[in-house]
């Protein structure tokens, strides 16, 4: 396995945004937007119903000329290109990246690797259609004869962040009778509180794993049945357990009917698997006509990013502003700010992507990178994080980046409650971006030595993201803007955003130690988890006697 790797800091480009960074030095967010009143309107975008306003970003036109020039130098159209019809870009697995088939029309074509693409999608989508509107009509029954009333999603990772961030972001969207839990974590609590108030009679799970081998799904999927049987008989298993997976064989091994088995391919990677099958307690949720809004969402940032100008490219500019704040800037963290309560779990979900997917250090060759690659991403929505961690991001001594996401429109108006929050969006885009000098502090009259106190130095990178409404089609274009911004991230660093080898070792060693935990292995370990692990079972051994 062997892959053309440039170092990007060879670039032409490279060099141009080093001088820029230096000769930015002295240049404030402020200094910037005062300096230009056009700016705003120079510096913002629009894409499939998202408008990007990047004009509080650290940037000027010669930044953005030579970012636009480390995209071609650096071949990212090419790339996008290769990964939109299919080739083997996620080298060390030696697989497609074809999220973007997913959401495909069915009038279009592309044949992989000799396979008709769209139909396969197309047939699965079909599928889950009539499943879902089953379960929401109420015609699928459980053993017992009595409708659905709720809906267990056990996965994890890739097969939890996304379905479990789509229905809390499309809840004004879903049909209410029918209440949604997400199961992922192998603690015991997680699956034990999810079922209390649960009637078994009225549960359906989906057991979402690609493998269908994950420790904690799996684990989580013989609790979920157990609790079942032990209910209602092992015959109930089939009217209540259906599967998302690529695994026919483990499916039927678990006594799943693989007629209730929605498949997908190994093309689509976990992390950007929400718009597959893994969406099936989305289109559940919020049904079949809706589900294709969310995909239409999708495909429309898709479209964008495959035919618009490099300049009027939104997640191409987004990319490279990631690559300009963390590799110039030398800004190690973006908080991703929602002020929309139904974009909660949005931070949660896009922490996986970005840092799954770029949280590398060689480049495809297997050569080290000796520049940084991805950031961390983290956030909270607005207005919560505002009482408790925008204090740093306003006077601490870390620059953070951030994405303000603000919804125009809101679902459940209540007095001037919208508006309300909208301003707090807009008020904290302002002050992070432009700060506040010690001499308007002291215009204010606040005292001399409190004057320090009170400074904002301003200068955080801000980017507004802003949405007419957060319906379907607008959470698709806003999942696939980032999907492709990291993307390019990747394209630039020249690693592979779609494999995920450093998740693996801690696996093996946890089975190791569960091993020894058990008494079915005793193998020895480092003097610290040894310790540890004495601990641990000194503290366990009174409750088992
Ligand atoms: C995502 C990762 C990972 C994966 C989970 C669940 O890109 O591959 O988060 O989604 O490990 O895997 P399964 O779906 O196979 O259970």
């Amino acid at each position: 396995m062997s892959h053309e790797s440039l170092d990007p800091t060879t670039t032409s480009a490279w060099s141009e945004l080093g001088a820029h960074a230096a000769r930015l030095a002295g240049t404030s967010i402020r200094d910037l937007v005062d300096a230009d009143a056009a700016r705003p309107a120079a510096f913002t975008l629009d894409a499939a119903g998202i408008c990007f306003d990047v004009s509080r970003q650290r940037i000027d036109e010669g930044v953005r000329q030579s970012l636009l020039g480390l995209a071609g130098e650096c071949r990212i159209a090419e790339r996008r290109d290769e990964m939109l019809s299919g080739v083997h870009i996620n080298v060390t697995e030696d697989r497609a990246v074809l999220h973007t088939a997913l959401r495909l029309p069915s009038s279009a074509a592309l044949v992989v690797d000799g396979v008709d693409v769209v139909a396969d999608v197309h047939d699965v989508l079909d599928r889950m259609g009539t499943f879902a509107e089953a379960v929401r009509s109420g015609a699928w029954r459980g053993a017992t004869g009595e409708r659905i009333s709720a809906v267990v999603n056990i996965g994890i990772g890739g097969s939890d962040l996304g379905p479990a961030m789509a229905h809390i972001a499309l809840e004004a969207f879903s049909q209410r009778d029918l209440s949604f839990r997400f199961v992922s974590n192998v603690d015991p609590t997680d699956m034990s509180e999810a079922l209390r108030a649960l009637d078994p009679a009225r549960t359906l799970f989906i057991v979402a794993s690609k493998t269908f081998t994950t420790l904690e799904t799996m684990t989580n999927a013989h609790a979920a049945r157990s609790w079942l049987v032990a209910a209602l008989g092992e015959d109930a298993v089939e009217r209540h357990f259906v599967a998302v997976s690529t695994n026919a064989e483990q499916v039927a091994a678990f006594g799943i009917d693989t007629a209730n088995m929605f498949g997908f391919w190994d093309w689509v990677g976990g992390r950007y698997s929400m718009d597959s099958s893994i969406g099936l307690s989305t289109m559940i949720a919020i049904g079949s006509d809706q589900y294709g809004q969310l995909l239409a969402g999708f495909h429309a940032m898709d479209v964008h990013f495959a035919t618009a100008p490099a300049e009027a490219n939104v997640p191409l500019l987004m990319g490279l502003l990631s690559v300009w704040n963390r590799n110039f800037l030398d800004i190690q963290t973006t908080a991703v700010l929602p002020y929309s309560q139904y974009l909660s779990r949005f931070p949660a979900y896009l922490q996986q992507l970005t840092m799954e997917s770029n949280g590398k250090s060689v480049r495809l060759d297997g050569s080290a990178v000796d520049y940084q690659t991805g950031g961390i991403f983290w956030g909270e929505p607005g207005t919560n994080g505002q009482h408790s961690f925008y204090q740093l991001l306003h006077q601490g001594t870390s620059t953070v980046a951030c994405d303000v996401v603000v919804v125009a429109r809101a679902e459940n108006p209540l007095t001037d409650q919208q508006d309300m929050l909208v301003a707090n969006a807009l008020a904290q885009a302002s002050v992070l971006s432009l700060g506040r000098t010690a001499a308007e502090v002291a215009a204010d009259g606040t005292p001399v030595a409190l004057v320090p106190h009170k400074v904002m130095p301003g200068n955080r990178p801000v980017s507004l993201l802003m949405v007419e409404r957060l319906d379907p089609f607008a959470l698709g274009a806003l999942v696939a803007l980032y999907e492709h911004s990291v993307f390019v991230q990747g394209v630039v660093w020249g690693i592979d955003s779609f494999d995920q080898w450093g998740v693996e070792l801690g696996k093996k060693v946890a089975m190791g130690i569960l091993g020894d935990l058990t008494g079915t292995a005793n193998a020895t370990f480092d003097a610290s988890t040894e310790a540890s692990i004495a601990r641990y079972r000194s503290l366990v051994r009174p409750l088992i006697g």
